[in-house]
C-alpha cells in the first residue's frame, strides 16, 4: 500500500485518502496510489460507494509541478482519471481548500462532487504556460458550458464553491469545515438513495447548447489584447472548442496534442520558473526559519502623496489600522480624498462592496502630529527623495516611536544606512520599497541596511506576505536591485537614440520582448520633469551630468502624460503614446549640437544593449551580495518592472540565450560603446569559463 494514498472502509463507503503534504500534488507516487486504492475499493464487496478525500490543508492542487520537464512516469494522469470515471461504483469527491488543475480534473472524473463552502476550484494551468491535460478541457464544458469553461481555463482564476455549485461543477456545498464528514454524509446519501454512476463524459446537453457558438472566436479576439505574446491561452480555446466538435475520445486526443505543444513551449519553462522563484524569494538565504517576527497590528505612514496613499491602502485592505501624517491639512485632505476615490472606483467595478469601502476608510486616520506614531508597530516614510529631509524625519521618529517599532523608508534609491544614522536604533531601520501604484503593484523590495536586525528582516518579509505582496530582501546600494539595473537600461536607451535610433524604435523592441511599456513611454508616465529635477540637483551640486535631449523636452514643459506631451504626444483621454515629429527635430538638433553623426541601428543592437547591460549589472549585483540569488532578481523584474513572466525573468532569460553569447556582446560593446558599465562582470566571465549558468548559482 502506498504511503501517500490509503484505502479504508466505513460502513458501505470505501474511503480513498490522499495525504501528501504540502498540497497533495499528483506526483507519480500519488497517481499509482490512487489506482491501487481504487482497485481495492472495486474489489471490496462491502463498499457500495467510494469517496475520494484529502488530508491536510487542501484537496489535490494539481499535477506535481516539480515533475515537469522530467521523463513522464506511468500511469499518466489522464489514465488515472479515466479509471476513476470507469468505476462501476459511484465515486464521490469531497473538496476542501483548492481543487486545482489535475486535482479538479480528478474530481471531474468522479461521479459526484461535494465541496466545503470555503473551498475553491480552478484550472490554472494557463498560468504555467500549459492547458488542462487530464480531461479538464473536455469534461468542464460538459458541466459548466462553453462561456464559463473558457473563462476558467483561459484565465486560470479560481471559482468559489457557491459559484461552482451554480455552474454545476459541484453537486453540493457543505457549510461545515470538516471535509471528511461532509464527504461521508454525501456518499452515504448516494448509497442510501441508490444513485447510479454518472460519468461527466456522457453529459451532452451543455455541448448541444453551445455547439457552433461565436464564443470561441470572441475569446480568441479578446485574448489578442489580454494575452499578448502568450502561447497557451489560444491553445486552451482550441482544446475547449474540440469538446464541442469532436466525440469525447477524439476530444481527449486533441487535448493531449495541444497539451504537449504547450509542454514543449519555452514559455512553460519560463512560467514554471517564475512560479517557484516567487515562492523561493520569500525564503531569505541565511535567515533561519525560526527567526522571531514582530507583531505588526498598527502602521504609521509619513506623506499622503501617491505612494503614501497607495501604501496605506495595502494595510487597510487586510484590516490593519493606519495613521497617515502630513505637514499641512490641505495635503492630508487631498491624500485621503484620493484613497477614497480609489476605493470607490473599485466598488464601482464590483471588486469590493460599498461596505468594504467604508470599513477600509475607517481604518485610515489622518493626522498632522508625529505623536500619533507613539504606539504604532511599523512606520513607513514616503516623502520625496531628499536625504536631508529623510534624516530629519527619522530623527523625529526615533524620538516619538516606542522601542521595538520598525522604522522603514520607501526610498527607491537613497542610502538606507545613511538614513539609519539619523537614529539611535539603526538595527530597527529598513527599506520597504513599494512600486507605483503601490496598492496595485505586487512587488515589495525590502532593503536591509548593514545594521538591520534579523528580526526586522524577517518581520518585513512577513509583512509582505500579509499585505499580499511578493517580498524580496536585497542589500543596500544606490538604486538597490531594480532601479540600479533600470538606470543602466535607461542610459543605453538614451545613448541609442543619441546615436540614431528613434524613441519609438527602442520602445517597440522592449514591448515586442513582452514588456507592457517601453523605456520612453515609461519616462512619460513617470514624468520627464522628475528626471530633469534630479539631474539639475546633481549639476547644481557640482556633479558632471551629460546633457540630454530629455532636458530640452523638460525646458519646453513637455513633462509627459501629465502635460499631454513628452517624448510622445497624447490625445485627450488617451494614454496611447503617439510619435511626435517635433521631438525627432529636437533630437536631431541635439545630435548636431553634440556633433553626433547618427547611424542606422538594428533592433537586435537595441535588444542587446538594453537587456545585456542589465544582465551584466545584475551579475555585479550578485557578486556584491546585494541580491542573494538570480531568482530574486527575476522576481523583482517580473513583479516590479513588467518583465514578461513567460520568459522567467531577465536572469532565466539570459541563461536561455547563453551566457557566452551575452559575454561576447558585452565585451564588444565595452570596446565599441566604451562606457564603464560595459566592463564585463567578473562573475559573468567566471560562469562562462566554468560553463555554468545563473541558475546554477
Ligand atoms: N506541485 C508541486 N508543488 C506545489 C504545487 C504543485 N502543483 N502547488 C504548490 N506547491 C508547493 C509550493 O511550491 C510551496 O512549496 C508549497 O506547495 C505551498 O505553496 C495535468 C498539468 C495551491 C493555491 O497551478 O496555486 O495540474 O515553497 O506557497 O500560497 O492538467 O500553491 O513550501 O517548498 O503557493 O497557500 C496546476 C499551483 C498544476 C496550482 C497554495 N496547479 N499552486 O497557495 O502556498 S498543472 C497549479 C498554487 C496541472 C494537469 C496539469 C498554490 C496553492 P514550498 P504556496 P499558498
Amino acid at each position: 500500500m502506498s504511503e501517500v494514498v490509503t484505502y479504508s472502509r466505513e460502513g458501505k463507503v470505501g474511503v480513498i485518502t490522499v495525504d501528501y503534504p504540502p498540497v497533495n500534488a499528483l506526483s507519480h507516487a500519488v497517481r499509482t496510489g490512487l489506482v491501487a486504492a481504487l482497485e481495492q475499493g472495486q474489489k471490496d464487496s462491502e463498499a457500495k460507494v467510494l469517496l475520494l478525500v484529502c488530508a491536510g490543508r487542501t484537496f489535490i492542487a494539481g499535477a506535481d509541478i516539480r515533475e515537469f520537464g522530467k521523463p513522464m512516469q506511468e500511469p499518466g494522469l489522464p489514465a488515472v482519471v479515466e479509471q476513476f470515471e470507469n468505476s462501476d461504483k459511484p465515486l464521490v469527491a469531497a473538496i476542501h481548500g483548492t481543487a486545482l488543475g489535475g486535482g479538479l480534473e480528478t474530481a471531474l472524473g468522479c461521479h459526484y462532487r461535494v465541496a466545503l463552502s470555503s473551498a475553491k476550484v480552478g484550472l490554472p494551468e494557463v498560468k504555467l504556460g500549459l492547458l488542462p491535460g487530464a480531461g479538464g478541457t473536455q469534461r468542464l464544458p460538459r458541466l459548466a458550458g462553453a462561456q464559463k469553461a473558457l473563462e476558467m481555463i483561459t484565465t486560470g482564476e479560481f471559482v468559489a464553491a457557491k459559484d461552482a455549485l451554480a455552474f454545476g461543477i459541484v453537486d453540493a456545498v457543505d457549510e461545515g469545515n470538516d471535509v471528511k464528514a461532509a464527504g461521508m454524509a454525501y456518499a452515504q446519501k448516494i448509497a442510501d438513495e441508490g444513485k447510479p454512476v454518472r460519468r461527466v463524459r456522457d453529459l451532452t446537453d451543455k455541448l448541444a447548447a453551445d455547439k457552433g457558438s461565436e464564443v470561441f472566436e470572441q475569446f480568441r479576439v479578446a485574448l489578442e489584447k489580454k494575452a499578448r505574446g502568450l502561447f497557451s491561452p489560444f491553445k486552451c480555446v482550441d482544446a475547449v472548442e474540440a469538446a464541442f466538435n469532436l466525440p469525447f475520445p477524439e476530444g481527449m486526443k486533441r487535448e493531449r496534442e495541444l497539451f504537449m505543444e504547450c509542454m514543449g513551449s519555452p514559455q512553460r519553462a519560463g512560467l514554471v520558473h517564475s512560479f517557484f522563484a516567487e515562492r523561493q524569494a520569500s525564503k531569505v538565504k541565511g535567515l533561519p526559519k525560526d527567526t522571531p517576527v514582530r507583531d505588526v497590528n498598527s502602521v504609521g505612514i509619513i506623506g499622503a502623496g501617491t505612494m503614501g496613499g497607495g501604501i496605506a491602502m495595502n494595510f487597510a485592505n487586510v484590516g490593519i489600522p493606519v495613521t497617515i501624517v502630513e505637514m499641512k491639512q490641505e495635503a492630508l485632505d487631498k491624500g485621503l480624498g484620493i484613497i477614497r476615490k480609489n476605493y470607490e472606483n473599485s466598488a464601482r467595478k464590483g471588486r469590493i462592496t460599498q461596505k468594504q469601502v467604508e470599513d477600509r476608510m475607517a481604518l485610515i486616520t489622518g493626522s498632522l502630529n508625529y505623536d500619533d506614531f507613539k504606539d504604532v508597530d511599523l512606520v513607513i516614510e514616503a516623502v520625496f527623495e531628499n536625504m536631508a529631509v529623510k534624516k530629519e524625519i527619522f530623527a523625529k521618529l526615533d524620538s516619538v516611536c516606542k522601542p521595538g517599532a520598525i522604522l522603514a523608508s520607501n526610498t527607491s534609491t537613497l542610502d538606507i544606512d545613511e538614513i539609519a544614522s539619523a537614529t539611535k536604533r539603526p538595527e530597527d531601520v529598513v527599506g520597504m520599497h513599494f512600486f507605483s501604484p503601490a496598492n496595485v503593484m505586487r512587488l515589495l523590495e525590502n532593503v536591509r541596511g548593514s545594521k538591520t536586525s534579523d528580526e526586522v528582516k524577517a518581520t518585513v518579509m512577513a509583512v509582505a506576505k500579509k499585505i499580499k505582496k511578493v517580498g524580496v530582501l536585497v542589500g543596500n546600494c544606490h538604486g538597490f536591485v531594480g532601479n540600479r539595473m533600470l538606470h543602466r537600461r535607461g542610459a543605453e536607451a538614451l545613448a541609442l537614440v543619441n546615436e540614431g535610433a528613434t524613441p519609438q524604435q527602442v520602445d517597440k523592441v522592449l514591448t515586442d520582448l513582452g514588456y507592457p511599456m517601453g523605456q520612453f513611454a515609461m519616462s512619460d508616465l513617470a514624468g520627464i520633469d522628475v528626471g530633469y529635477r534630479i539631474r539639475e540637483e546633481l549639476r547644481n551640486a557640482g556633479e558632471k551630468v551629460a546633457p540630454s535631449w530629455l532636458d530640452k523636452l523638460a525646458e519646453l514643459n513637455r513633462f509627459g502624460q501629465k502635460s499631454m506631451a513628452g517624448v510622445y504626444k497624447y490625445e485627450e483621454g488617451s494614454r496611447k503614446p503617439i510619435p511626435d515629429p517635433e521631438v525627432e527635430r529636437i533630437i536631431e538638433d541635439f545630435r548636431k549640437e553634440q556633433g553626433i553623426a547618427s547611424r542606422e541601428i538594428t533592433d537586435q543592437e537595441i535588444l542587446e544593449r538594453c537587456m545585456y547591460v542589465m544582465v551584466n549589472e545584475a551579475a555585479k549585483i550578485l557578486e556584491e551580495g546585494i541580491a542573494d540569488r538570480a531568482l530574486d532578481i527575476d522576481v523583482i523584474w517580473i513583479y516590479g518592472y513588467g518583465f514578461p513572466a513567460y520568459r522567467g525573468g531577465p536572469m532565466f532569460w539570459a541563461d536561455q540565450i547563453g551566457l557566452d553569447v551575452i559575454l561576447a556582446a558585452v565585451e564588444k560593446y565595452r570596446s565599441e560603446v566604451g562606457t564603464e558599465h560595459w566592463e564585463p562582470a567578473p562573475l559573468l566571465k567566471q560562469l562562462v569559463a566554468e560553463g555554468k549558468r545563473f541558475g546554477d548559482l
